[in-house]
């Protein structure tokens, strides 16, 4: 563990007492867990997502899937085009969706909650390449992405070990206390925007805690609510693709994101729920959602908007991540508003449209 990380609280101790998992949790802003879900399962599932990355073209042909060799020529993450192409492929794959609904998780959020949760429909999966460091997730709060609630509760899981340099996820224990929605900026990494904690800590006392994380064995789950401040540490491995579950939960009756009742990456590009639902064998898991009255609101574009045109004037006085992400907005959608707004930016700054 490198000596500016520490290690996270381990909470099995507390597994069978709701009142000291939630002190816990209202006062650390988040919980976890060493092998809250069972081992077998996720290998299982591994075996299973890893199959379908390396017929995608991402893990070295030949090589066990199980060992997540990455093809490094294959790199790239969330936003390129191209991304979607095999990530849609894992998407669909109903042990996958299942997995978000375990009982061992949903028994410990109704925990957590004290209240019948729901999975959200929108389950996510990372896959992250090693050496590509520069798209690693950056510092954020989940509420600025999947909005709804304050009192959602994410949990990560990565799908196998994930050692410090596979690039798991780190915390600031403590920072939900900020109890508000930080300033959030242009990044490049998954979701994009990210937060000035070395800013913000003049402000904010919460923020002046050191990262929390671990080297996680495959089953750990750490679950925190949607204003607790974390990131992901990046994958310095020679070749190991690192790949993780990353499923959100709400009360029931609480209210949802409209753009959380569709399948993720989803909104530049067509992918539906009968996409997803092509080769399942079940359908008790297809539209579950609809059984629940949850209110519906709709998704706050600020977030997102302010991150693109910070990126726009950065690109525009010279910032090669934001013309790096103005040129992956322009080869994915180029006659959108944004796509289009990208090129006029990137001529202008002199850069070229070209090799994003
Ligand atoms: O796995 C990652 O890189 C990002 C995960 C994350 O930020 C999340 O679970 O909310
Ligand atoms: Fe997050």
């Amino acid at each position: 563990m490198p000596t500016e990380l520490k290690e996270l609280r381990v909470s099995n101790d507390a597994m069978n007492d709701p009142t000291e998992l939630r002190r816990r949790l209202d006062e650390e802003g988040y919980v976890f867990f060493k092998r809250l879900q069972d081992p077998d399962k996720l290998r299982e599932l591994r075996r299973e997502m890893f199959t379908v990355i390396q017929q995608g073209g991402w893990l070295v042909a030949g090589t066990d899937p199980l060992d997540g060799i990455a093809n490094i020529a294959a790199q790239c993450t969330e936003g390129d085009l191209g991304y979607t192409d095999v990530y849609h492929k894992v998407y669909s794959l109903e042990s996958f969706h299942r997995s978000a609904h375990w009982p061992e998780v949903m028994t410990m959020m109704e925990t957590l909650m004290g209240r019948p949760v729901m999975a959200q429909p929108q389950k996510v999966a990372r896959i992250w390449f090693p050496k590509y460091t520069e798209h690693t997730t950056p510092i954020h709060q989940d509420f600025v992405h999947f909005q709804g609630s304050f009192n959602n509760l994410t949990c990560w899981a990565p799908v196998g070990d994930c050692p410090i340099e596979l690039g798991g996820l780190a915390v600031l224990p403590g920072s939900h206390k900020v109890n508000q929605v930080l300033d959030h900026h242009f990044s490049l990494g998954a979701g994009g925007l990210y937060v000035d904690t070395d800013q913000d800590v003049k402000t904010h006392k919460a923020l002046d805690v050191a990262w929390h994380s671990t080297d996680y064995e495959i089953g750990d789950s750490l679950i925190f609510p949607a204003l607790t401040v974390h990131k992901a540490l990046p994958n310095y491995t020679e070749d190991r693709l690192r790949v993780s579950l990353d499923n959100r939960y709400q009360a029931i009756g609480d209210p949802i994101a409209e753009h959380m009742l569709q399948p993720h990456l989803s909104l530049n590009i067509k992918f539906t729920w009968e996409d997803v639902y092509a080769n399942w064998q079940s359908d008790e898991l297809k539209y579950y959602w609809q059984a629940h009255d949850n209110p519906v609101v709709p998704r706050d574009t600020s977030f997102a908007e302010k991150g693109f045109a910070e990126a726009v004037e950065l690109a525009k006085r010279g910032d090669p991540r934001a013309q790096l992400q103005l040129r992956r907005i322009v080869k994915r959608d180029p006659d959108s508003p944004f796509g289009r707004i990208a090129q006029e930016a990137l001529a202008e700054s002199g850069a070229g449209v070209v090799h994003a």
